[in-house]
């Protein structure tokens, strides 16, 4: 058999790799980097490897497959779309359509056929309890840029290639490969900067992979981000080096505001000298191009909107907001903006029933999904359709969801693994992998430190009998819609209407005729064609200023100050004022990445699983000791929430008075069909994470930050 090289992109993570594959027979046989990758220039992690062991993994599901008394059945894809419509429609007509839950999981923002028929889908179930991967994540920072520059993914990309001050907070690029900033090769664009005369400084309670190869790393108290941020906006102001554009109100309001928030003022609770912190924020004001970013570590906490909004207040302040080298919104080939692909977004215009959390852009927090499914009343939830996720593990009180999955009426997963999500579900339906799927970036390549388009064929066919994701939403699509108008008037008002037509109409298109339309009608010369031409991807050059230009707020002007985070101040000023943030007793627990894990799946490809366990709690050897506690052993955590037993490590990269346990993990739950490895085999972090603790503005899930104590068992 002939063997080829194909080029593609490697979708398990936000750097969006370009990888090149050995094909023999219709199967991959190796993939390597590909050096011509405009962005990623011959990078990957040995996560890309691992496609080949997903792909040919016994454990994967190709055909869909029904719970029954008797274990899973596998069965034919009209009946399993048969059960799904029965399943939703007839829920939606008893108790209404937001007794229809929907989770959208991570994976589903790196699937072509998700983004493109996915959403569709989950539109028609018209349902107000819609959740996803995001209020576990970055909601501050779509909050932030909805509020700042009037569209929430209105994204600042750092300019790490031409910038000569990177702060970095709560963000571990070199372990997670870069998040809300598309940077594959992110340790040689380190090495870069800091051979231009750059600096890396990271703020974080471990000492990283990415403070490692930083030039200033300074431990913080975990969920102290906020009051850290407030004074360096404090001391770039008192710096007189101030550059605000003309576009933008609110500087005096911000001075007044952040006041009271002096280094000194701050210092002992965040954990920084008074002194460190102001020659942090006068080399950030006084380099000629700087940026801040922040990431999980300061989105999922107490002050995760207060963080993201504060560090753009320092990016725009010192005038770096906009500026080369600084932070700039990028020119994607597809813009998801401009096309209005995604609308602005809308905050706060209704209510969760059962907590009265706001929503978001149409979504409720993840932190109340359970609430939603077990209290009884008009609108709770009874049946639910879980898109790529695993929210039993991924969601702060994955116990007490786990339990409310199995109460349900009904449940569809769509996923290629019986996981301990899916194991609830009365059909699984399982898409093709990356490998037998074409890809286009969507959402990635508009994140990037570069703008770059690459649209990647599948790499070998598909299995007999499997199905690609945007064939299993188009059929369910159309299937449910003809259920749900059964009623003959239904039939006739549904042929009328122009809307229901064209969604119809759409969901017939491939995702490659849809990404070929999006392209031609840019008008930037670019269609699939002759993207398929440059197969290692098509350069179109760094990121570019364009502001006010590309402003979204009414008024193309930048308003700093909104109501919500002025509301947050109080709170800010006791944390201040108590200096002590736990009880003696009690350690903050935070979380962390590995470079061979991705949330919560991947555990059982023999590549990644591989070496040494990583799953232990981290834990400063002086919080063992004077707890009688030996390295190595088993302790007890307990939060407020709940309890689980894992192995200590003893490590002095870690903050004294702060513990780390990675999240994804706790497969050894009955039912779950993985053969996983040790090395992955500890609990779930979000059996000890606490649903009823939120960030006060977004409500997006508090995963770092989180009382703890440890005890021996
Ligand atoms: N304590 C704690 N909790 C966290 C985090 C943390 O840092 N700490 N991180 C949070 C963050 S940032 C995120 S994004 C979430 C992630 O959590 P989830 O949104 O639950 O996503 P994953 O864990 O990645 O779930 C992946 C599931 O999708 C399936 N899958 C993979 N690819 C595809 C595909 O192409 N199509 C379909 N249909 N299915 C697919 C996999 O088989 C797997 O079962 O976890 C959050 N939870
Ligand atoms: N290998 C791998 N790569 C991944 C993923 C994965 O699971 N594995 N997941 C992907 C996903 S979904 C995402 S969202 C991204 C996340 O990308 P990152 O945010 O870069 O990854 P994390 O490892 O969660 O980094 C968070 C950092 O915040 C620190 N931290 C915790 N609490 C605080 C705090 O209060 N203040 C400060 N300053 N720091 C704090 C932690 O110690 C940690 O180093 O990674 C993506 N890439
Ligand atoms: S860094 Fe991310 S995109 Fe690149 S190879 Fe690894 S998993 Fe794939
Ligand atoms: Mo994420």
């Amino acid at each position: 058999m002939p063997m080829t090289k194909k080029y593609g992109s490697c979708n398990l993570c936000e750097a969006v790799c370009g990888l090149e594959f050995t094909v023999e027979n219709n199967a991959v046989t190796s993939i390597r980097g590909d050096k011509q990758d405009p962005l990623s220039r011959g990078h990957i992690c040995p996560k890309a490897l691992s496609l080949i062991d997903l792909h040919e993994d016994p454990d994967r599901l190709v055909k869909p497959v029904r719970r029954t008394r008797d274990g899973w059945q596998e069965i034919e894809w009209d009946l399993a779309y048969d059960l799904v419509v029965d399943g939703l429609v007839s829920t939606r007509k008893q108790y209404g359509a937001n007794a229809v839950g929907v989770y959208q999981g991570n994976p589903s923002v790196h699937s072509l056929g998700s983004m493109t028929h996915g959403i569709p889908f989950t539109s028609m179930l018209r349902t107000r309890n819609r959740y996803s991967a995001t209020s576990l994540d970055q909601l501050p920072h779509q909050l932030v840029n909805h509020l700042l520059y009037g569209h929430q993914l209105a994204l600042p990309i750092p300019d790490i290639d031409r910038t000569d001050f990177f702060l970095v907070l709560g963000g571990n690029p070199m372990a997670s490969n870069g998040s809300m900033m598309t940077v594959p090769d992110f340790a040689n664009r380190v090495r870069a900067l800091q051979s231009r005369g750059g600096t890396l400084a990271v703020v974080d309670p471990r000492r990283t992979e990415t403070a490692d190869v930083a030039d200033v790393h300074h431990f913080i108290r975990p969920g102290t981000d906020a009051l850290l941020l407030l004074s360096l906006i404090n001391v770039v102001i008192a710096s007189g080096r101030t550059r605000v554009a003309d576009y933008v109100d609110g500087v005096d309001e911000v001075t007044r505001l952040v006041q009271d928030f002096t280094p000194s003022a701050v210092a002992d609770v965040v954990g920084i000298s008074a002194e460190e912190i102001v020659t942090l924020g006068t080399r950030f004001a006084s380099a000629e191009a700087a940026v801040a970013y922040g990431r999980m570590g300061v989105s999922t906490q107490r002050f995760g909107t207060v963080c993201q909004w504060a560090i753009q207040v320092l990016n725009i302040l010192t005038g770096n907001l906009d500026r080369v080298g600084g932070a700039l919104l990028s020119d994607p080939a597809i813009d998801l903006i401009d096309r209005s692909i995604v609308g602005r977004g809308h905050f706060d215009k209704w209510r969760s029933r059962v907590r009265d959390l706001p929503e978001f852009a149409g979504e409720f927090p993840c932190s109340t999904l359970v609430d939603e499914m077990t209290t009884p009343g008009d609108g709770r939830i009874r049946a639910m359709a879980v898109l790529s996720g695993n929210p039993a593990l991924s969601v702060p009180g994955g116990t007490k969801l786990d339990d409310a999955f199995a109460g349900l009426d009904f449940m569809v997963s769509f996923d290629f693994y019986i996981n301990e999500t899916s194991r609830h579900a009365n059909v699984i339906l399982p898409p093709t992998m990356s490998l037998e799927r074409d890809h286009y970036d969507l959402v990635f390549q508009a994140f990037g430190v570069r703008n770059t388009a690459k649209f990647s064929p599948a790499v070998v066919a598909k299995k007999p009998g499997a199905k690609a994701e945007w064939e299993i939403y188009r059929d369910l699509a159309i299937r449910y819609q003809a259920a749900l108008s059964d009623s003959r008037l239904d039939r006739v008002r549904r042929r009328l209407t122009p809307t229901s037509l064209t969604t119809e109409a759409r969901l017939r298109l491939s995702p490659r005729r849809t990404v070929d339309l999006l392209l031609r009608s840019a008008r930037k010369g670019l269609s699939v064609s002759t993207l398929s031409k440059s197969p290692h991807g098509t350069d179109l050059g760094p990121l570019r200023p364009g502001l006010p230009g590309k402003l979204h707020t009414r008024d193309k002007r930048v308003h700093l100050v909104h109501d919500v985070v002025v509301a947050e101040l109080p709170a800010l000023h006791d944390v201040m004022h108590h200096a002590a943030v736990t009880t003696g007793e009690e350690l903050l627990m935070i979380g962390r990445r590995h470079l061979r894990s991705n949330n919560s799946w991947m555990h059982n490809a023999p590549r990644l699983t591989k070496g040494r366990p990583r799953h232990q709690l981290l834990a400063h050897p002086d919080d063992l000791a004077s707890r009688g506690i030996d390295d190595g052993s088993v302790v007890s955590v307990t939060s407020a929430a709940g309890t689980v037993r894992i192995e200590v490590l003893a490590s002095d990269r870690m903050m004294p008075g702060v513990v780390s346990m990675p999240h994804g993990f706790g497969h050894q739950r009955q039912g779950v069909e993985l053969s996983v490895a040790t090395t992955v085999a500890g609990p779930s972090a979000n059996d000890v994470t606490d649903p009823q603790h939120v960030d006060a503005v977004s409500a997006n899930a508090i995963l770092n930050g989180v009382p703890v104590t440890i005890s021996p068992t």
